[in-house]
């Protein structure tokens, strides 16, 4: 009955866990986010653990206490559970290891992410960097997740998009392939270099929106050009860079360029293996850092907004960006309390078009029109 209610369904069930190991770390915003992650990734989280690691276990990270606590749950819940997510980077013999002790398929948060980056992909270019991306991923990996039983050789979350057949493939041809999808990005790449100095050569200022995922980007340029480019509340709706000509009154112009969002902790072969897109994206006359001031929780003493602020600045520095930029407060419909403006801030509602004049206003200021 419940093999058949889950053909139905058609959704996986997961357990998340949560893995805190510095006391800065808030277990209810990281509990929070992988929920919200494996939301993005179409999974349905039926139960969830986390653990403070102290006395890090070397062969399953988290302590045999807590593997045992969640194989219990796995074994006398009504649910069938096809992976558990653990919130830290799990190395292929941890993997290994916690998938034999759970049964199931075990997925850590950089495959988590991925997965959903090979769900969302949609254009040549994306894909290519998704599966560039997956076999970064799976190579140091493969021989344990080839021995797992046949777990990881199916269909489902950490195994779909452009990748799927990987598992079969050996070492070596896995790295030819890796070889192959570099090349070809490189071809896109110079491809879009050529087009891009067409674009310059228009000598439109170029703005791009930048910021943590979820944070109204998409939104924010919809409201902005008068468009439906996809938005959605969840994680990383938005994978390729689109471009639009952004209309300042006065007979003035400028191109506006919306792309991947950012998140802590933002896979490294993922960066690599976006980093074309992300340095063009960012590569503008001004930066619009979107930001979802709603959220306001307090985390350790600092606000969770400004937490996404800190993360996505260190990211922007890692990409070598140190352009001009304003910070966009947004989702100041959802604010409780009126916000004091800090320089260089301006607030707004993507939803409701309150502060847009400002923004234009500042846009115009900061391009010199
Ligand atoms: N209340 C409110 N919701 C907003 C506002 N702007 C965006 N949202 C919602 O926030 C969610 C995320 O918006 P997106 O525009 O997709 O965010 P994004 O930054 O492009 O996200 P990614 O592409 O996933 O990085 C959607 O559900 C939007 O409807 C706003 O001003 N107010
Ligand atoms: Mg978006």
């Amino acid at each position: 009955m419940k093999e058949i209610m889950k053909e139905f369904l058609q959704q996986e069930n997961a357990i998340i866990v949560a893995v805190c190991t510095k006391k800065t770390d808030n277990i209810e915003r990281k509990t929070d986010e992988i929920k919200r992650l494996s939301f993005s990734a179409g999974l349905n989280v039926v139960g969830q653990f986390y653990q403070i690691i102290k006395d890090y276990n070397k062969s399953t990270v988290i302590g045999s206490g807590k593997v045992a606590e969640i194989k219990e749950y796995i074994n006398s819940c009504p649910e069938i559970i096809d992976v558990v997510i653990v919130d830290y980077p799990l190395s292929g013999s941890q993997m290994k290891n916690l998938s034999n002790e759970f049964g199931v398929k075990v997925l850590d948060r950089v495959g988590l992410i991925i997965d959903i980056f090979a769900r969302g992909a949609r254009s040549k270019e994306a894909k290519l960097q998704v599966k560039l991306a997956q076999d970064l991923y799976v190579l140091p990996r493969l021989s344990q997740m080839q021995g797992t039983s046949g777990r990881y050789g199916s269909a489902g979350v950490g195994m779909r998009g452009p990748g799927e057949t990987k598992l079969e493939l050996n070492r070596r041809v896995l790295e030819k392939e890796i070889e192959s999808l570099k090349s070809q990005i490189e071809k896109i790449k110079q491809q879009r270099q050529s087009t891009r100095k067409e674009r310059l050569n228009s000598s439109l200022p170029k703005i791009a929106l930048v910021g943590y995922t979820n944070s109204g980007k998409s939104s924010l340029l919809n409201t902005l050009v008068k468009e439906n480019i996809y938005a959605d509340d969840k994680y990383f709706a938005t994978l390729d860079t689109t471009s639009r000509k952004l209309f300042l009154g006065d007979n003035q112009y400028a191109i506006i360029t919306d792309t991947v969002g950012f998140i802590s902790d933002l896979p490294h072969q993922l960066v690599d293996a976006f980093s074309s897109t992300l340095e063009e994206a960012v590569d503008a006359d001004l930066l619009l850092h979107v930001v979802d001031a709603s959220l306001q929780q307090n985390i350790d003493g600092i606000k969770e907004y400004q937490l996404n602020m800190q993360i996505t600045n260190k990211l922007l520095n890692e990409l070598g960006a140190t352009q001009n930029r304003i910070v966009v407060l947004n989702k100041c419909d959802k604010l409780e309390k009126p916000h004091v403006l800090q320089e260089n801030e301006v607030l707004i509602s993507a939803k409701t078009k309150r502060g847009l004049t400002d923004l234009v206003n500042a846009i115009k200021t900061k391009l010199d029109l």
